[in-house]
């Protein structure tokens, strides 16, 4: 049942752009940035930001993806919850001593972002990881905080939210169901 449109396509649009901003601010330039996508739909936003900061700084960012899908062992026992776990990496930049910055679309337990920073700590030795997310929408399972915001989404544990991009969805749109 859809409840509610928390984000329209000029909304996520303005908050990639502030984003942007807050990225070059906090870092004060872009020297030494990363940007690395946390597939899917992470991937399109850190696109969406790189492009944005290279039209603020006249300057091209390094990136990279991310594929982190839910681990489900049918031989683990029925109470262990799924475990996210690292499928795919395609990072060409180099990233030791590098300032990486990790995007996704919804921050929820931090698992996810939690296996993300175990592969780029296999990758090599990054200066600082940063994380930047469309969407927080609470319930931090481990100590993890997103540095960049694009809204806060207080939710219930039986919400969903739901991200449409225009480059996987056809359309931009942050959205939230009662399950
Ligand atoms: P994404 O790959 O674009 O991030 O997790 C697989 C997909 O299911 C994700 O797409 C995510 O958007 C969507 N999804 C919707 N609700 C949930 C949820 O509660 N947990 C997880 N892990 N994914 C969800
Ligand atoms: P976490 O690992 O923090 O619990 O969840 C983060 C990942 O799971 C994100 O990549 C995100 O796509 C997905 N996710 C978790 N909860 C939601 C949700 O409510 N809506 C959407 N769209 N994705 C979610
Ligand atoms: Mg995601």
């Amino acid at each position: 049942k859809p409840k509610a449109t928390v984000l329209d396509e000029a909304a996520i649009r303005r908050a990639l752009t502030r984003v942007s901003h807050e990225i070059i601010e906090k870092n004060k330039g872009v020297e030494d940035l990363v940007l690395v996508g946390i597939k899917t739909r992470g991937v399109p936003i850190a696109e969406r930001i790189k492009r944005k900061i290279n039209e603020i700084e006249d300057k091209p960012l390094p990136g990279g993806e991310l594929d982190i899908t839910l681990y489900r062992d049918d031989l683990s026992p029925k109470h262990e919850q799924p475990e996210p776990e690292l499928k795919e990496t395609n990072v060409k930049a180099d990233i030791n001593g590098k300032k990486v910055i990790l995007v996704d679309d919804v921050l929820y337990t931090g698992r996810t972002v939690r296996a993300a920073m175990d592969a780029l700590m296999d990758l090599g030795r990054p200066a600082q990881i940063q994380l930047a997310v469309l969407v927080d929408r609470g319930h931090r399972e481990l100590p993890i905080r997103a540095d960049y915001v694009g809204k806060n989404v207080p939710t219930s544990l039986n919400e969903v939210v739901t991200v449409t991009l225009a480059e996987t969805d056809h359309e931009d749109q942050v959205m939230i169901y009662e399950k």
